[in-house]
């Protein structure tokens, strides 16, 4: 592999810019679509809290840490106090209350991994999932929404790198990809990196934001409005940096030995971390720490095929970034 790796750059790599950025923009959800998860999210929430009335309702993910593109399904997180009752009970009773008020397809989930149920608004078209009490999952959400507003090279690296993984089949966490989370993580690392650097640790900076959830303890600096110019001093193009961050991934990275870690802002050894065997499923093939809940790798879901389907993935998108004329059509080609 290493006889392939390139280290000179394309001289014209910063001309690339405008056809990604355009793409991106293409991707960005509307005000209106905005608008109208705010009303489906307040409208579940009234039906709700009619029969739990100290319960609320969080969106998670992609439409709440500005990673979303638009018409995707919208992420809810249900906190309630079970006491007593079973979290199936609670989602099967759910199912029902919103069955009963119109909503379409409702189904409960009550026995996959993460138990959910699902639905759709018929007046915004909106599909939904609401899962239970997955705290952590919202303390995430804020921490890439927050990471977001830093620079926002972020949100377009991440946009561009999230389409090119949907449109390669390489988001499919059920055959052995990475997650949507998974690729942001690698993105944010991956702008820490730069030098001079993008974005800063958030984790390793004074705390000024404070939860602890499922006993994990989550702090970090979560004044980024005072951070706004913290890559200002780094003008690398999206060009240049998509270049470099498939060049990484598939030239670079020491998958043997190296877990990237957006919590200490580094790398951390495999040794470290214990993740040098396999145990039971998880075979550590490339490792993503969670900026949480640290013993939990990212890349768990990856198998001995998945991991040369994606390296081969890396490897394809960085030969076109340095050689194809087209690159911002030829990226995204079906696979
Ligand atoms: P899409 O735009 O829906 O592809 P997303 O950001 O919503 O991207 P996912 O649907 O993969 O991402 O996950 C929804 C959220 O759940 C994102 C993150 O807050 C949380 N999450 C996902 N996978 C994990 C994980 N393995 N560990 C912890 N949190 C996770
Ligand atoms: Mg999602």
């Amino acid at each position: 592999r290493n006889q392939k790796r390139r280290l000179e750059c394309r001289p014209d790599i910063d001309s690339l810019t405008p056809s990604f950025l355009s793409i991106y923009n293409s991707l960005i959800p509307s005000e209106e679509e905005k608008a109208k998860q705010k009303r489906l999210i307040l409208s579940l929430e009234k039906l709700v809290v009619k029969e739990w009335p100290d319960a609320k309702l969080y969106l998670y993910g992609s439409c709440a840490n500005s990673f979303g593109v638009s018409n995707c399904d919208i992420d809810v997180c249900l906190a309630i106090e079970c006491d007593g009752t079973s979290k199936p009970e609670i989602l099967t009773k759910l199912a029902d209350i919103l069955q009963s008020e119109n909503l379409q397809n409702v189904q409960a989930l009550t026995h996959a991994r993460v138990p959910i149920v699902k639905l759709m608004d018929p007046v915004t078209g909106i599909s939904c999932d609401i899962c239970m009490n997955n705290l952590l999952a919202v303390v995430n959400t804020k921490l890439l929404k927050d990471y977001a507003q830093i620079d926002g090279r972020l949100r377009q690296l991440a946009f561009i790198v999230k389409h090119w993984a949907k449109s390669r089949g390489v988001n499919e966490t059920y055959r052995g990809t990475l997650s949507s989370y998974a690729y942001v993580l690698m993105c944010i690392h991956f702008l820490q990196q730069r030098r001079p650097a993008i974005l800063p640790c958030l984790q390793e900076m004074e705390a000024t934001y404070e939860v602890t959830v499922d006993e994990v303890e989550c702090l970090y600096f979560d004044q980024v409005e005072k951070l706004k110019n913290f890559g200002a001093r780094n003008n690398e193009s999206i060009g240049r940096l998509l270049w470099e961050f498939f060049d990484y991934w598939a030239y670079r990275h020491d998958y043997a030995n190296a877990v990237i870690s957006i919590r200490t802002g580094g790398f951390i050894s495999k040794r470290e971390k214990d993740w040098t065997r396999r145990i039971g499923n998880d075979r550590h093939l490339i490792c993503i720490e969670d900026p949480f809940e640290v013993s939990h790798d990212l890349g768990r879901v990856v198998d001995k095929y998945s991991i040369k389907v994606l390296r081969e993935e890396f490897e394809r998108a960085a030969d076109i970034m340095q050689y194809d004329p087209n690159p911002s059509v030829t990226l995204f080609e079906p696979y």
